[in-house]
């Protein structure tokens, strides 16, 4: 079949079925994105005016945390000269007053857990439970209509209300986002591709604060859903992570109990220690999502540097390495499920069989390229304007490796007892923002492929 056949029988099966799956419970990190396209000459001018020479000695280094406005600037010439996305956060009060006061062009959902309850509940009709660590009335505005629930309690019982009906008046949780196109000139730089920096003015989701229906009705609520989505462990330290892993760990068992599938969304996890940690829990989750760079840092982390080095040589990336680092995560850990996603291709390695797994990243691919060409994505015909985007070129060198080496066929083959599947993506060429793609093709796949099941 050709895989503009096998994209559109893709997407009428989860569309069809996808109404089926029970309530996903989606934890832990949720804020307000206050996006801001930036300007080369107000971003030159900002630099001179706070000293050219230490800014650009952030740009070469990147700095652990945001305690200057240097340091800001600085992080976001490191992005543009590379790039590449960072996430810092900030600790200052004067810088983000700052960042306040320069402004946004749109306030968006933020978070892995806002934007997939937005997806989820939202788009996809999909029952959503959330942890929102503050419920502004700003953040809540954010959410889509739908079947999308925050826990309350009422006199110690549970009840789960829409965000909009919580009715608190908690803190503004804002991540100013960064956003810069390919070929955004500033100075002597140029950015070899779009992405943004982010500095996080949030001290409840870098520290994975817990909110206290979470610690204290956590066993009803586990009971309440057929899957779980955890997300926003990546912005620990070394200093903060001993009590959010505990609470963590006391949910996986809860969880684990109940025998409900948990997916983990990793994201570029900076401190090796919690990094270590992480990959300690893997074997407790069904599944995981992650792209190039942050499978490469596992594999630091697991002692195989040559992989690691392997990974991050080619554009696209060599698919052998990939297959053969998640064959290494899967056995050390014992996680059921993998997913890799890169610019252009999404693999991922299962030990269990069928082609409703490949289906599944088939219609991610559609959801992300529908996000990439929108911003948001309003409805499920959103998703299905997306299938004239051109698969990516790049895709069918992919592909022919992946043959040659394993006899795929039609993107599934046969590997140590695992199975592989293969997806090549849609890439949209001027995408309207790069936030929260990588957070719609985990969801729109680990949900897709159980509404096939
Ligand atoms: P993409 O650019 O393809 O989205 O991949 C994630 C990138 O973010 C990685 O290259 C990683 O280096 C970078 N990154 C992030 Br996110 N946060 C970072 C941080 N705090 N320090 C260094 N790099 C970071
Ligand atoms: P991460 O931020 O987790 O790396 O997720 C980003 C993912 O979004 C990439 O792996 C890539 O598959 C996808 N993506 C990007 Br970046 N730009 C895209 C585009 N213009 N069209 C479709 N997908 C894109
Ligand atoms: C991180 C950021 C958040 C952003 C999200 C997108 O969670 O903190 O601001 O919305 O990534 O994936």
């Amino acid at each position: 079949m050709t895989w503009d056949a096998l994209y559109s029988s893709a997407f009428d099966r989860v569309r069809e079925s996808i109404g089926r799956v029970g309530r996903v419970l989606l934890a832990y990190n949720t804020n307000i994105d206050a996006i801001k396209y930036l300007d080369p000459k107000d971003l030159e001018e900002r630099v001179e005016k706070a000293g050219k020479e230490e800014v650009f000695r952030f740009s070469e280094e990147l700095p652990k945390k945001i305690t200057s406005v240097e340091h800001l600037l600085g992080g976001i010439l490191w992005s543009v000269r590379r790039g590449k996305a960072a996430e810092l956060f900030v600790e200052s009060c004067l810088v983000r007053f700052y960042m306040k006061k320069w402004g946004w062009d749109e306030l968006r959902m933020g978070g892995q857990v806002g934007i997939m309850a937005n997806l989820l509940g939202g788009v996809y009709n999909v029952p959503v439970i959330a942890h929102v660590p503050q419920l502004s009335r700003l953040q809540a505005e954010l959410f889509k209509d739908g079947p999308i629930y925050v826990p309350k309690l009422e006199d110690g019982k549970l009840k789960l209300v829409h965000p909009k009906a919580f009715q608190a008046d908690e803190e503004n949780l804002i991540h100013y986002i960064y956003e810069f196109p390919r070929g955004f000139k500033v100075f002597d730089f140029e950015a070899p591709r779009e992405n943004r920096f982010i500095g996080s003015a949030d001290d409840y989701n870098p520290n994975v604060c817990i909110r206290p229906e979470f610690k204290e009705a956590f066993e009803e609520i586990a009971g309440k859903v057929e899957l779980a989505i955890i997300s926003g462990l990546q912005a620990l330290t070394k200093e903060n992570y001993k009590e959010p892993f505990e609470e963590l760990e006391r949910h996986l068992e809860v969880l684990g109990e109940r025998e409900i599938p948990v997916h983990l969304e990793f994201a570029f996890t900076p401190d090796e220690t919690v990094r270590k940690r992480l990959v300690e829990v893997l074997g407790r989750f069904t599944s995981v999502g992650l792209n190039e760079v942050e499978l490469a840092s596992i594999m630091e982390v697991l002692g195989e540097k040559a992989i690691a080095e392997k990974l991050l040589a080619h554009d696209p990336v060599d698919p052998i390495a990939v297959t053969e680092a998640t064959l290494k995560l899967a056995e050390r850990t014992g996680v059921k499920r993998i997913h890799f996603h890169t610019y252009g291709y999404y693999l991922a390695l299962t030990d269990y069989k069928g082609a409703h797994v490949r289906d599944a990243l088939l219609f991610a691919a559609l959801a992300a390229a529908a996000k990439a060409k929108l911003g948001d994505v309003r409805s499920i015909d959103d998703v299905v304007k997306a299938m004239d985007v051109p698969v990516n070129e790049k895709a069918k060198a992919v592909e022919e490796k992946l043959v040659e080496e394993y006899g795929m066929k039609d993107g599934i083959a046969e590997v140590n007892g695992y199975q592989l599947s293969f997806a090549p993506t849609k890439i949209v060429a001027k995408p309207k923002s790069t936030v929260g793609i990588g957070d719609t093709i985990s969801s729109s796949a680990f949900v897709g492929e159980f509404a096939l099941r």
